[in-house]
């Protein structure tokens, strides 16, 4: 997969607008990006899309607060970066308008076809990251863990790590990709891993 051009498309701030508006008219598969509220989906997009500006980063936890769609390659695809969970000062009433517009986001996408699972390679998966687990299993909705910020951590040291999250998600550490935005480990197992998503017969 080459990434030639990643452009900002729009924002939604509730799951009905969007599935109106956008799944009815346009067919484009979407790929999704998940994950606690600071573990670097925004980051992610952009080391990705190789456009460092295109989803806004913050080291204020909770910043993408809508579901922000980009637009890859003038149509091949739609990249999708969620608002994070576990937002520690989230109140109830912020809560639960995530849970609403996440939930109707994943059980109203038909173009869905895959979910980019972000966890902090530093830190042990939470309950929400489980949660999170369920609810695409749930769905039957398949996805890829990228385990992120890589670069923090001695090799050694992310490979325990790594081997920590496989063990806390039950699934195998060859499922788990290790990533880093700072020194781009993980971005070409990212596209090759797009490719076979989108293009499974080839
Ligand atoms: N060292 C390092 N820092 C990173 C990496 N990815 C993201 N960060 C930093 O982590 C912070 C959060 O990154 P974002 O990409 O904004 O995280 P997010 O998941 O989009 O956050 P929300 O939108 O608030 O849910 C920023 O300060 C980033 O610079 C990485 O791979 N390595
Ligand atoms: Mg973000």
């Amino acid at each position: 997969m080459l990434i030639k051009s990643a452009k900002f498309i729009k924002s939604y701030a509730s799951s009905n607008t969007y599935v109106n508006e956008l799944d009815t008219e346009n067919g484009l598969p979407e790929i999704c990006v998940v994950g606690r509220s600071n573990v670097g989906k925004s980051s992610f997009i952009n080391t990705v899309s190789g456009i460092s500006s295109l989803a806004r980063t913050s080291s204020t936890p909770g910043r993408t607060r809508l579901i922000n769609l980009f637009d890859i390659n003038n149509g091949e695809f739609t990249l999708v970066d969620l608002p994070g969970y576990g937002f520690a000062k989230a109140s109830k009433g912020e809560r639960d308008a995530w849970d609403r517009l996440i939930g109707g986001y994943f059980e109203n996408s038909s173009n869905l076809k895959h979910v980019f699972v972000l966890v902090d390679i530093r830190i042990p998966p939470t309950v929400l990251d489980k949660q999170m687990l369920g609810y695409l299993y749930h769905f039957g909705i398949p996805f890829s863990v990228i385990a992120t910020k890589t670069d923090k951590l001695s090799k050694a040291q992310a490979a325990r790590a790594r081997q920590v999250v496989a063990t806390e998600l039950k699934i195998g550490k060859d499922n788990i990709i290790p990533f880093s935005s700072q020194t781009k480990q993980g971005k070409d197992e990212v596209l090759a891993r797009l490719t076979q998503i989108l293009y499974p017969e080839v």
